[in-house]
């Protein structure tokens, strides 16, 4: 996932483009910036701002856009008119979704737009939005409208819609005690999206809030989605905000756990690494899966999106690590820890007779199904296969098996799967085959 932010700088590394790359290495994106701006501050005090030259700006941009492809862009501080006209000659054919997140002034009271600008940035970058999000203060700024009830607010947002941006989000609305919400205008409804207010001044949440966003739509979310799954990223980057400076607290991104990412990504290296195994890929090429705890669906199931795939001697990773990344394997993987509940680990190879007789010798344990017996309304269904096979093999074992295997049908490959009850173990396995 690629996201570009064209933003300000800002050496505490609370907002802008410092604080934008934080979120979007968090939430696995690569991010690359275009700064449009050089601010001086820190949490009590903001001091200066130096706007970069519009040809720099413009060059940055080609930079970027000729080199990679981009999956969503996020456009923040933009301090004057050259900015935002070079800004939107160079976005306005591109098609990918613009989040925009307009910035006037920051927490500790810069002005982060010259005043005459403003007229330009809603003429111009308000109609390339596929989202806004300004706060009560900037959507007051924007639209002319004073917020003081709910019913201004809506009027606000409307506004800023017909200027044109496709969806309006305004956020850090605190018209019912205790609370904070965040009003969504979409294309056809809108509503509140509320939650409990944090006791808590910080610098950055604000764009932590735009730019998980932005990762969130890139990534395919539906619209309603994004904006729940970034108002959630902003509430915990404002709980776990630190007190690192002498004023303000700052916003604090902390990565979820990749404690699953980590076991599994490693084991897949050593898997890589066992000489010879690019023998084992089959066809159909391998996926390596590690289970959550309990796995309701394959959704908790962490896989490759994507395949291990054979060139030459070597096997590469072709896809990165996803929860609900692998259909085959994890249905496999969902079926023996309906059983097996401490087998949380599975990868797929090819079969050859000679690797079930070497895992005999080794004393692995291994069981098989026949998917000639396969019923049809079984084989009709995409997916039930492996399950089916699998509730199979072990229906009357009261061990969990090291191996399941079966030989394949008309235009279905044979194939071993290899279970253990975490990477590692399987990786184990996999050198024991060889
Ligand atoms: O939080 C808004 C913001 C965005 N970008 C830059 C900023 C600020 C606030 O201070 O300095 C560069």
């Amino acid at each position: 996932m690629n996201i570009l932010s064209i933003a300000g700088s800002d050496p505490s590394s609370g907002a802008g483009i410092q604080s934008d790359i934080k979120t979007f290495s968090s939430l696995g994106a690569y991010g690359f910036t275009v700064i449009t701006s050089i601010t001086s501050q820190n949490t009590s005090k903001f001091s200066k701002v130096e706007p970069v030259s519009s040809i720099m700006i413009k060059s940055q941009i080609e930079s970027i856009i000729s080199d990679f492809s981009i999956n969503a862009i996020k456009v923040g501080m933009v301090f004057n008119s050259p900015a935002i006209k070079t800004i939107y000659c160079k976005l306005k054919n591109l098609n990918c979704p613009i989040i925009l997140d307009p910035i006037l002034k920051s927490t500790t009271g810069g002005e982060l737009i010259e005043k005459n600008a403003i007229k330009n940035y809603k003429k111009l970058l308000i109609p390339l939005a596929y989202v806004i999000t300004p706060n009560v203060f900037e959507a007051e700024k924007l639209s002319g409208i004073k917020i003081k009830t709910k019913m201004d607010l809506k009027k606000s947002a409307q506004k800023i819609k017909k200027i044109g941006a496709k969806n309006v989000v305004i956020t850090g609305n605190l018209f019912d005690k205790g609370k904070i919400s965040d009003y969504v205008l979409e294309d056809s409804r809108h509503y509140f999206l509320t939650g409990k207010k944090l006791p808590i001044v910080n610098h950055g949440s604000g764009c932590n809030f735009s730019s998980a966003l932005t990762v969130a739509i890139a990534k395919g979310n539906n619209f309603s989605n994004a904006v729940k799954f970034a108002k959630e990223y902003a509430y915990n980057s404002i709980k776990n905000s630190i007190q690192i400076g002498k004023g303000i607290s700052i916003s604090n991104t902390i990565a979820k756990n990749k404690n699953g990412e980590n076991i599994l990504g490693k084991a897949i290296k050593n898997f890589q690494d066992i000489e010879k195994v690019y023998t084992l890929i089959p066809e159909c090429q391998t996926n390596f899966v590690y289970s959550k705890l309990n796995p309701k669906s394959k959704d908790d199931i962490l896989g490759i999106e994507g395949r291990i795939v054979k060139v030459g001697k070597s096997v590469v990773v072709a896809g990165h690590l996803k929860y609900g990344g692998s259909k085959h394997v994890a249905s496999a993987l969902l079926e023996m820890g309906k059983k097996f509940p401490k087998i949380r680990s599975s990868v797929n190879v090819k079969y050859d007779s000679k690797i079930i007789k070497k895992a005999k010798k080794k004393d692995l344990k291994i069981k098989n199904y026949s998917r000639k017996d396969e019923p049809l309304r079984i084989k009709k269904k995409e997916n039930f296969s492996i399950s089916w096979g699998i509730k199979n093999a072990i229906k009357n074992s009261s061990y969990p098996p090291d191996i399941i295997f079966h030989k394949g049908d008309h235009g279905k490959e044979p194939m071993i799967l290899i279970f253990g009850k975490n990477p590692e173990e399987v990786v184990k396995k996999v050198k024991q085959i060889l």
